[in-house]
């Protein structure tokens, strides 16, 4: 007998697939599509198990669709610009686009290896100008349409290296590699304006429907639409007014100082002739520019002596500080505290000795006594100690103030949101080069859209900290496509979420000489299954939410909303290991004695074990999968991908667990090639009258075609595994029966496990299939239908309860009469007992659901 070599089979089968262009996809109006999509890999360098899962899932969801009847397209490639490229430059002296293209090639191999179903015609690599030189197009129209334009804005400066660190190149406040205390420095940056699409973006998320609740959270929170007033107090001994921005206009009587940004253009004015202002404005921009940054620093304040004059009382004056902990960027970069009711105002009114007045009561609190100690007070209740506003509740408060501000034109009420316009400059190599041209007389002049692309220059160096682009001895001198005079090129390149927030729009026509097809565009669009991971929750979806709208409004497309469902996966996680002197031990370095104990496979020294946790390289709790690949095959890998837990969670990668798949894939493989008796040939039906024993098998068989087809379409992955399981439990016994019919119901039942695993373990299906007798290759065959004449049960379980309170169950022929069921429930012998002989008031039946006796 031949054994099953998953080697054999699954290459066998790859190659395949391949020869017939089974995954190629075509646009064809004539037929429903189905677009889906995995978030493409950042080429690292290998694959790593939570690709495994993304991948898996998606690649089930793409055959299943395919099987179902659905043109499908699912295609993949890769995110390639980013900064781990020119960390491999720097460390070991390769170049970012060879270290990046090598990644490419060992990860398409591994990719290859899992048997995905793949329209490889269509990869694309981000980092090739085929792609970027469409962003640079884009870019123009967005100059354009005015979506993008110049500021200066702050970022992270290595004092050092004397170059732009990425905020995650801020570890604690200092720089990655000179461990030197960054600072902000203010840079002229290209921005896209995404705060003009805030409402839009906002609003639609109502749409998404398909999506997880979470994500349209984060959105939402990341998005912040903030209802507030604008609040205007005069500067005593000035003539013009700070204004500031308060959701709280309620408690305005609680007002205890004014702070404004170290960035606010009030501050240096001030600093101007100030030493220790400036010296403290400079210390507040040594912290980093990242809003966690600010939020987690000390608050600090400094007294400018400037005063406030409260807007709605003239005797009222507040002090005004220079708060490191207000941004310049959000409301109007100026804020009254009112120490109360806001806790960081609180701690920096303790700080600084301001008086703390409550304004807003809570409900069932005393106004005589109630104080604030250590904590402000941020719920609701009804206003005190403020005047025309006493005892109104604070909805009613805040909308009094808005019109007393409004009616004496100090404030008006107004909306802001906490998102930003997205900063696009990067002072990076390994990017997209944006396309403009810097010209001492004609000032910014975009790339003519004749002279595209930008490419970036192969020969760069970096041996030296700072922008290769910037320091390339020829690459930036260029003449101006205007003027003609010598002019210099734009050095900085995009944020890499460029790429990624259109690269699904790419794939519809990704050799288009355009950016897209736009026929192409409206066939496929929008994904209809988009599957990653949940950290892309706010930035990368977002942006492409952006893009699209802004694609749409340059006249590219007819669309608003890319990703029509989304699906987050959870992690991969497994045991961690500890060796007695505290280093980690990979899972390969010990083993599992019979007794349970844990031990170095080398020394045999005992190991500690911890918690399952995210598989990860520090704690070396990782297991490779092409080395499960190798030992296992891609549908064991696969298939406990799938098993065990739900889709969304996290799932516990074991060894138990994969020899677990491995396992049943071989039991499978033995049902079709060892069998007890042959086979009836393919095609053959079951014979009509079948023994109770033999129907009963058929009606499992249908019940399980029916229930696995709803797990699918679920994304009950881990059920449909578990009903596959069990049916395949349910028909094994028939295997050697020698009953009439029995060999054509077992066929019935394996071609039906065969079918209806596909999807998970698609190379083992398709070998079966064929050794079966089929000659049209599973990835041809669609899905099996369950016979509806066999999937309804003929006996139902109803439930019988007397006064409302359940006694017992009793087994009725599906839709029985109501005599039938009220004799059966009456005869339980624990309703007799309760009835004690009477004869009940009422009895009251739900057919094939319940029935209630009324003693
Ligand atoms: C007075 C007040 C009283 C406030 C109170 C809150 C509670 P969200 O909800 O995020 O929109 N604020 C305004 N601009 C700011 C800036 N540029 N930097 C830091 N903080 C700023 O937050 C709005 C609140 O954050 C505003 O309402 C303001 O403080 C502060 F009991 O005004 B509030
Ligand atoms: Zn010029």
């Amino acid at each position: 007998m031949s054994r099953y070599n998953a080697k054999v089979v699954e290459s066998r089968w790859q190659a395949a697939w391949e020869a017939r262009g089974a995954f190629a996809a075509k646009a064809n109006p004539e037929r429903p599509k189905y677009y889906v999509l995995e978030m493409f890999p950042y080429p690292s360098g290998r694959i790593h198990m939570g690709h495994v899962r993304n991948f898996t899932l998606g690649d089930v969801v793409a055959r299943y669709k395919t099987a179902r009847g659905f043109n499908v397209l699912h295609p993949m490639g890769w995110d390639a610009f980013g900064l781990p490229a020119e960390n491999a430059a720097f460390e070991a002296k390769v170049h970012p686009g060879k270290w990046t293209r090598e990644n490419i090639a060992t990860m398409r191999r591994q990719l290859q290896s899992m048997g995905l179903s793949y329209d490889w015609s269509r990869e694309i690599a981000t980092c090739e100008p085929e792609y970027y030189r469409h962003e640079q197009a884009m870019f123009l129209d967005f100059l354009d349409k005015g979506l993008a334009y110049k500021k200066e804005s702050w970022v992270n400066w290595d004092p050092v290296e004397n170059t732009v660190l990425a905020n995650e190149q801020v570890i604690d406040g200092r720089g990655w590699r000179s461990g030197a205390p960054v600072e902000r420095r203010k840079l002229a940056q290209w921005f896209l304006r995404i705060t003009a699409y805030g409402d839009e973006l906002l609003e639609s998320l109502k749409t998404l429907d398909r999506w997880p609740d979470r994500v349209r959270l984060m959105q939402e929170n990341w998005i912040g639409r903030s209802d507030g007033a604008r609040v205007r107090f005069p500067l005593k001994g000035r003539d013009d007014t700070l204004e500031v921005y308060t959701t709280r206009p309620d408690t305005l009587f609680g007002a205890s100082f004014c702070a404004i940004s170290a960035d606010h253009p009030l501050a240096a004015e001030l600093a101007a002739g100030n030493p220790k202002l400036t010296d403290f404005i400079a210390d507040c921009r040594r912290t980093g520019t990242s809003e966690a940054a600010i939020e987690t620093a000390e608050k600090k304040g400094f007294d400018t002596g400037l005063r406030a004059v409260h807007p709605l009382d003239e005797t009222i004056e507040l002090p005004v500080y220079v708060a490191n902990f207000v941004l310049m960027e959000y409301g109007t970069g100026a804020i009254f505290g009112c120490p109360a009711h806001d806790q960081r105002d609180l701690d920096f009114a303790r700080k600084y000795g301001r008086p703390v007045t409550p304004v807003v009561l809570p409900p069932g609190a005393d106004p005589a006594s109630f104080t604030i100690g250590t904590e402000a007070y941020t719920g609701d209740g009804s206003l005190f100690n403020s005047r025309f506003l006493d005892g109104m509740s604070v909805p009613d408060a805040k909308r009094a103030v808005g019109e007393r501000l409004e009616s004496l034109k100090a404030g008006e009420r107004t909306t802001v949101y906490r998102l930003r316009d997205w900063g696009v400059s990067r002072q990076r190599y390994w990017g997209c080069p944006i396309p403009v041209i810097h010209c001492p007389a004609c000032g910014t002049v975009p790339v003519p859209r004749d002279q595209l692309p930008v490419t970036l220059p192969e020969d760069v160096t970096f041996d030296a900290p700072g922008n290769p682009l910037d320091r390339h001895p020829t690459w930036k001198h260029v003449a101006c496509p205007t003027c003609g005079a010598a002019a210099e090129r734009e050095t900085d390149t995009f944020d890499t979420f460029f790429e990624s927030s259109w690269y699904f729009l790419r794939f519809c026509s990704p050799h288009d000489d355009g950016m897209f097809d736009r026929e192409a565009v409206q066939y496929w669009m929008a994904v209809d299954q988009y599957i990653g991971g949940v950290e892309h929750a706010v930035l990368h979806l977002l942006y492409s939410r952006f893009f699209t709208r802004a694609l749409r409004d340059c006249g590219h497309l007819d669309l608003a909303e890319p990703f029509a469902g989304l699906f987050t996966q959870g992690m991969v996680c497994h045991e961690t290991y500890r060796a007695p002197d505290g280093k980690w031990l990979l899972p390969q370095e010990v083993d599992r004695r019979a007794d349970g104990t844990v031990v170095r496979i080398d020394d045999g020294t005992p190991v500690t074990v911890g918690r399952s946790e995210k598989m990860s390289k520090s704690r070396k709790n990782v297991v490779d999968p092409e080395n499960i690949i190798e030992s296992y095959g891609a549908d064991t890998a696969r298939l406990f991908m799938m098993s065990d837990s739900p889709p969304d969670r996290d799932l516990e990668w074991t060894e138990a667990g994969a020899d677990g798949a491995w396992r049943y894939l071989n039991r499978l493989w033995r049902l079709v090639n060892e069998p007890q008796a042959a086979l009836p040939g393919p095609g053959t039906p079951p014979p009509a009258d079948l023994s109770a024993a033999l129907l009963d098998a058929r009606k499992a068989i249908h019940k399980g075609i029916a229930g696995v087809t709803d797990d699918l379409d679920r994304f009950h992955f881990n059920k449909a595994v578990a009903r596959i399981r069990e049916l395949t439990n349910a028909i094994a016994p028939l295997d050697g029966s020698t009953e009439p019919g029995a060999g054509a119901v077992l066929r019935e039942g394996i071609e039906a496990v065969v079918r209806l695993i596909a999807p998970i373990t698609p190379h083992l299906a398709e070998e079966l299939w064929l050794q079966l007798g089929h000659e049209t290759p599973l990835v041809a065959t669609p899905w099996p239908e369950a016979d509806a004449a066999l999937t309804v049960d003929d006996e139902i379980t109803l439930a019988v309860q007397v006064n409302g309170k359940l006694r017992g169950t009793i087994a009725l022929p599906r839709d029985a009469g109501k005599e039938q069921a009220e004799a059966a429930a009456l005869a339980l012998p624990a309703v007799e007992k309760l009835l004690e002989g009477r004869s009940p008031r009422k009895v009251i039946v739900v057919p094939n659901k319940v029935v209630n006796v009324v003693a």
